[in-house]
């Protein structure tokens, strides 16, 4: 009985695999309008909710915008930091690594006070609804593999 065995096997490691790997989401912001000045980026993430190891995406033909990762002042008051500290590439991709609040703007000319600017907060994926979910279906899952791998191997 060596294949059921081998179907288990793979099973087990299918099963406590995809719910970490499915949970990371690739944002980009402002969808198919990308990263400018004629959005309302606020209305953009209010309903939407992410985790630690989302990216977010800011696409935008280069020179027309920048990104600036700031600090809650300097997005209220649209301040620009160091221009050296701009992303630039018109394809700038941020992993989101910790929890809490992020600020985003941009740093071209007057766009900031546009509303050329993003605000989200993180959240830690093993306090989220989904992080509990995702460990509650992965014990779930061992333990349905575990009996069945007691039927294949009898
Ligand atoms: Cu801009």
């Amino acid at each position: 009985m060596a294949s059921n065995k081998q179907f288990f096997v793979t099973l087990a490691i299918v099963a406590i695999i995809l719910p970490s790997t499915a949970s990371a989401t690739d944002y980009t912001v402002g969808d198919d309008s990308g990263w400018n000045n004629k959005f309302d980026y606020a209305a953009w993430a209010k309903d939407k909710q992410f985790y630690v190891g989302d990216t977010l995406s800011f696409m935008y033909t280069p020179g027309s915008h920048n990104v600036f990762k700031v600090n809650g002042t300097e997005f209220d008051q649209c301040i620009k930091p160091e221009p050296q500290l701009a992303l630039a590439t018109g394809n700038d991709v941020i992993t989101l690594a910790t929890p809490g609040k992020k600020w985003y703007m941009c740093g071209v000319a007057q766009h900031c006070a546009g509303g050329q600017k993003l605000f989200i907060t993180v959240q830690d994926a093993s306090s989220a609804a989904n992080g509990i979910f995702a460990s509650g279906y992965q014990i779930v899952m061992i333990a349905t593999v575990a009996i069945g791998a007691m039927f294949a191997m009898a």
